[in-house]
């Protein structure tokens, strides 16, 4: 078993962790929570760099092994990176943010092999995914996601 783990930090608030599990060759279960989201639908990607010297900016595309185009986690034409959206929910007391807090199981992202997603980044997007289907210019490459609100490097874990 291999578990990795990525600590998401980002401007205006927003954290999180999302741990990553697999077993063998099987699919790999991501699991977090990432808070000081606005309540809603958030783009949930896993990019090519684990570079972060200028912010989430400098975590490239979505990883893209096979180059594919921008898709759902359901579809068989897709990024390895693409894990679709997060849902921040409304907590409902005080604060416009919400938390968002998920569980996934992924077949096309790895922990080893080529097409392990170690040392690349997860990064959480201010806008929904619109999954390759929204017919914007960007819909093939990123799914219209709009800005890079919060981004953590994926390392080992014991
Ligand atoms: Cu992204
Ligand atoms: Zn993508």
């Amino acid at each position: 078993m291999v578990k990795a783990v990525a600590v998401l930090g980002g401007s205006e608030g927003v954290n999180g962790t999302v741990f990553f599990i697999q077993e063998g060759d099987g699919p790999t279960n991501v699991t977090g929570s990432i808070s000081g989201l606005n309540p809603g639908l958030h783009g949930f990607h896993v990019h090519a760099l684990g570079d972060t010297t200028n912010g989430c900016m400098s975590t490239g595309p979505h990883f893209n092994p096979a180059g594919k185009e921008h898709g759902a986690p359901e579809d068989e034409v897709r990024h390895a990176g693409d894990l679709g959206n997060v849902i921040a929910g409304d907590d409902g007391i005080v604060s416009i943010f919400g938390t968002a807090s998920f569980t996934i199981f992924d077949s096309q992202i790895s922990l080893s092999g080529p097409n392990s997603i170690i040392g690349r980044a997860v990064v959480v997007h201010a806008d929904p995914d619109d999954l390759g289907k929204g017919g914007h210019e960007l819909s093939k490459t990123t799914g219209n996601a709009g800005a890079r609100v919060a981004c953590g490097v994926i390392g080992l874990q014991a």
